[in-house]
């Protein structure tokens, strides 16, 4: 058994979607670090550093922080969602591109774009900057591939894992994700997928997965680019719409079931028209 201490961040999302996506039993601790329960003494023993996440596996009694190594540790242990041969050094690869860059950097750009705008104007270009430059980077990645590495089309493995819910925020970021299209795809993709959207709400429902504008997913859904488990997942933006029974599949809590309900509505209907075009 494993034990999970996280909490709502894109960090902590990282190994929630990956235990989500291994369907193993684990324990969730709730780590509510605006509480500051990060500096708990009974947390620093398992993460001397006093961030989320980590966890403890119960079987072997060892624990662990940092996600690049707590994603590589379960990979390896259920040898899944991990690359064979060179590509699992590029999996690697890029699992060390989203902990040394991609993570941190879009961090600052939370600290001054989200939190603290006006304060710095430097540290807002800065690391805005740099935000978009390591867009622009996986974008090119991704051209004509599905996941970040494996062979040809790529093999979806802890490097998606590990950069999605960092992607996850690109309205905090001020991302336009139309200009990223490659990531725009994958984002969509992964987000369409039950683990994902299960561990998204790891250790508690905050918003449903942020999905770029309607528009968007118009032109997306016109281009049959999204199909229809895509679909199941998007009922979160029509969730924000005012179509009745939109509302009443809002009025049921939990995002399972509405998803459920979403994918059932739209079973043998325009759900174009149905879902999006309302006032
Ligand atoms: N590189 C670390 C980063 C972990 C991290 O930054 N965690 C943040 C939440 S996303 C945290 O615990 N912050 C609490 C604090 O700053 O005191 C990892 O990959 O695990």
């Amino acid at each position: 058994m494993i034990d999970l201490y996280t909490w709502t961040t894109p960090n902590g999302r990282k190994v929630s979607i990956l235990l989500e996506e291994l369907g193993i039993p684990y324990t969730v601790h709730s780590i509510d670090i605006s509480k500051d329960e990060q500096f708990e003494p009974s947390f620093l023993k398992i993460a001397p550093n006093n961030l989320i996440p980590a966890i403890v596996d119960h079987k072997t009694g060892s624990h662990l922080m940092k996600t690049g190594a707590i994603m590589m540790y379960l990979a390896n242990k259920y040898d899944k969602f991990q690359c064979a041969g060179e590509e699992y050094w590029r999996m690697v690869e890029w699992l060390m591109w989203q902990m040394g860059g991609l993570g941190p950097m879009l961090g600052q750009v939370h600290h001054f774009v989200k939190y603290n705008k006006g304060k710095s104007a430097y540290g807002e270009e800065r690391f805005s900057a740099e935000g978009k430059r390591l867009y622009r980077i996986l974008n090119e990645r991704l051209a004509g591939r599905d996941f970040i590495a494996g062979a040809e089309a790529g093999t979806y493995s802890i490097a998606d894992m590990a950069c999605w819910p960092w992607v996850s925020r690109f309205e905090w970021q001020e991302i336009d994700l139309k200009d990223f299209p490659h990531v725009r795809d994958w984002y969509l993709r992964i987000a369409a997928r039950e683990a994902v959207q299960k561990g998204y709400s790891v250790p508690k429902f905050t918003t449903e997965e942020p999905m770029p504008r309607r528009s968007q997913l118009f032109s997306y859904l016109l281009k049959g680019k999204l199909h229809f488990h895509s679909l199941a997942s998007i009922g979160g933006v029509a969730k924000s719409a005012t179509n009745s029974w939109i509302k009443s599949s809002a009025a049921t809590s939990q995002w399972q079931r509405q998803t459920q309900s979403t994918r059932q509505r739209l079973t043998g209907r325009r759900f174009l028209v149905e879902v999006f075009c309302v006032p």
